[in-house]
């Protein structure tokens, strides 16, 4: 079988597969290096938002994070560490980019960027959200003679000091790449065509020595901080997806944080966005408010016009030289495993099965393609839950399907097209009262107005991926014991 991404969902499958007793298992990885988001994402200033205690496998407690919220190369380099102490690089091949994957006679033939095939019994598609950047068409682009750099494509030779340097995009990423900049730089003008809402946090805080000797020391203390903050982030699922008093208390700290950081009326006005705080991925930064307000930053709200040659004109006419610009846009974030070729039962591609938007059952199961699974797939951008466990519950849950395939009990199995609209239904009646549904435009919304996340609390996730619903499935079965590709 073969796992297709070694990014965080990838890492996850490959040890539940080898726990679950799978030997057969290949991840083919496209990056030249495990880790997934955090191997392709360099930029400066890169720090995960979510607390390390929380960001982690369940399976490969650290107990030695350097900071409360770890930077991006500490995170990667935890990576690289649980794949070699759970001997998992040997299953991984790197740089290797699965083109397509077609499935013909009960067996799926991938090809490689170079033209290598590998047939397999099943694929599972760990392939990421936040993974393919999105490039703005903006008119000229191409023109501009300095560098032009995607945050998810740092060039670490590119120099910032000194340089009169635009933002575009005001996301999680382009307010810490702003934040990390502007003390160097000559200038950062922050291009931001939307406001967002931005919790102020302490970022930069280390985790004193002392409680990675303590957690080392008391695995079971471990444990239990591990789970106290899971049940800490279901009081999180509880305000994103119920409106209630816990919501309004955090939409008036974002509130709160801005009229505290931000004197200037005209740059609060400027800086205040036109919908509800939660309503976007939250941003959180310590930093960002003060970097803006720094002599040689400045907040850029008019429409930008053109990049030409030397800068950037906005629409009423104002010119700004630069030298460097980088684009903190974001991804297509619903390509999921696209751009890869992707052809199920009948020749129906994932293209026009996806016609509409992403659409799988349960986050892992698509109508139209038997013997295939995602983990992280559509809906999976959980927006409260922990995105480590949302992947091991996953894989988890197809471990169970491969263990009966092993068994000889099934030789295929694919979702009912019933079973995936009435998950699509109960997601969509879940969407209604959530903050993600009060007016926003944001990156969780696919192209006809669906929002693309996980509506529902932990205990429902782990009951819906608790084991196989029969029901729910098309299986075929010659009733052969075999060993899987
Ligand atoms: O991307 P985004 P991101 N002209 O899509 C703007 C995760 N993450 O990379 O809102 C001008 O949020 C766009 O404007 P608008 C996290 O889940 C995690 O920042 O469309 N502007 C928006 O401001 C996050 O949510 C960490 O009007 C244009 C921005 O670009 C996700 O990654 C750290 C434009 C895109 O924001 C994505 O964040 C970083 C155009 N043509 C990221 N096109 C952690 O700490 C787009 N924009 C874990």
């Amino acid at each position: 079988m073969v796992v297709i991404g070694a990014g965080v969902a990838g890492i996850a499958t490959a040890y539940t597969l080898q726990q679950a007793g799978f030997t057969d298992v290949v991840v083919l990885e496209k990056g030249t290096d495990v880790g997934g988001v955090w191997h392709w994402n360099r930029y400066p200033g890169l720090t995960c938002d979510v607390p390390s205690q929380i960001y982690q496998f369940s399976f490969a407690p650290k107990a030695d994070w350097s900071r409360v919220w770890a930077t991006g190369p500490e995170i990667q380099q935890y990576h690289r560490e649980v794949v070699d102490r759970f001997g998992l690089a040997d299953r991984i091949r790197l740089d290797t980019e699965v083109v397509s994957a077609e499935y013909g006679g009960d067996t799926w033939t991938l090809t490689d960027q170079r033209g290598g095939q590998i047939v397999a019994d099943f694929v599972i598609c760990a392939t990421g959200v936040l993974h393919n950047p999105a490039i703005p068409d903006i008119p000229g682009l191409a023109d501009f003679t300095g560098p032009v750099v995607h945050t998810a494509r740092w060039d670490d030779d590119l120099v910032t000091d000194g340089r009169r340097v635009a933002v575009i995009g005001t996301g999680s990423t382009g307010v810490q790449v702003v934040s990390a900049l502007a003390p160097g730089a000559r200038s950062v003008a922050h291009f931001v065509r939307s406001p967002q809402w931005i919790l102020w946090a302490p970022m930069g805080i280390r985790q004193p020595a002392v409680v990675a000797h303590l957690l080392r020391q008391a695995p079971r203390v471990h444990g239990a901080v591990y789970d106290g903050l899971l049940r800490a982030s279901g009081l999180l699922a509880d305000i994103v997806t119920t409106p209630s008093w816990r919501r309004r208390a955090v939409q008036a700290y974002a509130r709160l944080c801005l009229r505290l950081q931000v004197a200037d009326p005209e740059l609060r006005a400027a800086l205040t966005p036109d919908y509800q705080p939660l309503c976007k991925r939250q941003v959180v930064s310590g930093t960002y408010y003060a970097a803006l307000q720094r002599p040689d930053t400045e907040l850029v709200t008019d429409r930008i016009e053109r990049v030409t040659a030397t800068g950037i004109t906005t629409a009423d006419g104002r010119h700004r030289e630069l030298d460097l610009i980088v684009l903190a846009t974001g991804f297509r974030t619903h390509d999921y495993m696209r751009p890869m070729r992707v052809v199920g039962r009948d020749g129906i591609t994932l293209d026009e099965a996806w016609a509409n938007g992403p659409r799988g059952y349960r986050m892992t199961a698509v109508p139209g393609f038997p013997n295939l699974f995602t983990v992280l797939g559509p809906n999976s951008p959980t927006g409260s839950i922990s995105l480590q466990l949302s992947a091991e519950l996953t894989a988890g849950y197809i471990a169970a399907w491969l263990g009966r395939y092993r068994r000889g009990e099934i030789d295929t199995v694919e979702v009912t097209a019933e079973a995936t609209d009435r998950f699509a239904r109960d997601v969509a009646d879940a969407m209604g009262p959530t903050v993600w549904n009060t007016g926003c435009s944001s990156w969780y919304r696919t192209e006809d107005g669906t929002i693309d996340l996980w509506p529902f609390d932990r205990t429902t996730m782990e009951r819906m991926l608790g084991r196989p619903d029969d029901a729910d499935f098309i299986v075929t079965t010659s009733g052969t014991g075999r060993p899987t590709r």
